[in-house]
């Protein structure tokens, strides 16, 4: 896996660390290898290797999910019921990650320190891509998100915890933000002080989705909550996607969450480092990916839903450029980070990504309007 130029730098854990003790509970046979796997910000993930196979080790983050066993509980709801509609094989168009047994049978691991861990399938002759260079492959992540709703559509959405109370639910983002933007601290630079302005000149209307979800016009629904590009999977050659990871935030919540983070992530060439504030939303990925979205899941969708698509697509870089830049000023406790500022590079990163949405909001708007 290619590590990213800003993301949190991992090294192999020794013999005899929790990761390798951790990775004989879910192993009766000797672990060959632990090496840390992907790009995440939150949970510790590492890819083990014994004689026979190959899988997932993650240690889930204890401070940002306050429940660990709610999430393997929706898990679990959600690879039983993908057993029961043939996904999760390797001949599915979708594949998805099925949590593993420990030795003992139980759902996940609790070390003597009280770390949780658990252990899923890892899907081989699959790899993840740094940026989207074609519309074609733009096309085959909305055709994987669109058959996850389809198949998460098959779930109640009551009868899944919530997993991380107030996640994407941007105006508690905001409530937050302005707790702490408004504690003491040293003398702002000048980054800072435009990041916060930012801010400042967005501020109302951050709640257009929660408010459409108070009146009935979006209805919760099965969400994935994080389908941004690091998660999909490819073929090896990078054609089609071929499966979704990172089922940690699977719960109920808005599909435009994840249309909103899918975009944002994918349409950003530049990926989430600042690198010279040249982040830009690029119309023609954005296009194939609602393409290939409608082309699986277009049954789903309400006129409500086409309304608010715009609104999304604008507010999703928003709220996450709104998250890092909180976490920036609250010491980098939640999102990880290599070294201090990084947080509030990513922020810029977002923010100016947000601008360019607002730049094409007539073209975006028009490609909305008639899509799927
Ligand atoms: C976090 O840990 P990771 O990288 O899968 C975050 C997402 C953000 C993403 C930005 C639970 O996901 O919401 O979009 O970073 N996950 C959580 O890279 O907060
Ligand atoms: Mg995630």
């Amino acid at each position: 896996m290619t590590p990213s130029p800003c993301g949190p730098a991992t090294t192999p854990p020794d013999l005899g660390s929790p990761p390798f003790q951790a990775a004989a509970r879910f192993a009766p046979e000797p672990i060959a290898t632990v090496e840390p796997l992907g790009r995440g910000l939150i949970n510790a993930t590492f890819l083990v290797a014994t004689a026979r196979r190959r899988f997932v080790l993650q240690r889930i983050n204890a401070r940002v999910f306050p429940d660990p066993v709610a999430i393997m509980a929706n898990l679990r709801i959600l690879t039983d019921h993908l057993r029961g509609t043939g996904a999760n094989t390797p001949a599915h168009p979708l594949r998805l990650p099925g949590l593993l047994a420990t030795v003992d049978g139980a759902d996940f691991h609790r070390d003597g320190t009280g770390e949780y861990w658990r252990a899923l399938d890892y899907i081989e002759d699959s790899r993840t891509l740094a940026r989207l260079d074609h519309p074609a492959q733009a096309e085959a992540v909305g055709r994987a998100l669109g058959r996850f709703h389809v198949l998460a559509g098959g779930i109640d959405p009551a009868s899944m915890r919530d997993t991380l109370p107030g996640f994407h639910i941007a105006p508690q983002y905001l409530a937050r933000f302005d707790a702490i933007a408004a504690r003491p601290r040293p003398a702002d630079g000048a980054a800072l002080r435009a990041a916060l302005d930012f801010v400042a000149a967005r501020r109302d209307g951050l709640d257009v989705l929660e408010q459409a979800k108070r009146r009935g016009e979006l209805i919760p629904r099965v969400v994935h909550g994080d389908p941004k590009l690091d998660n999909v999977l490819f073929d090896p050659e990078g054609r089609h996607a071929v499966g979704l990871v990172d089922l940690d935030t699977v719960k109920p919540g808005l599909i435009h969450y994840d249309l909103g983070d899918c975009l944002r992530s994918c349409c950003n060439r530049q990926g989430e480092c600042e690198r010279g504030g040249s982040a830009r939303f690029d119309l023609d990925l954005c296009r194939a990916i609602l393409e290939g979205y409608g082309a699986e899941a277009r049954a789903l969708l309400s006129p409500a839903d086409h309304a608010y698509l715009y609104d999304a697509i604008r507010l999703l870089p928003l709220e996450l450029g709104l998250r890092f830049l909180t976490d920036h000023l609250n010491g980098d406790v939640y999102f990880r980070v290599d070294a201090p500022g990084q947080n509030l590079e990513r922020a810029r990163a977002q923010f100016r990504l947000a601008e360019s949405v607002e730049r094409q909001e007539a073209a975006i708007r028009a490609l909305t309007a008639g899509w799927a």
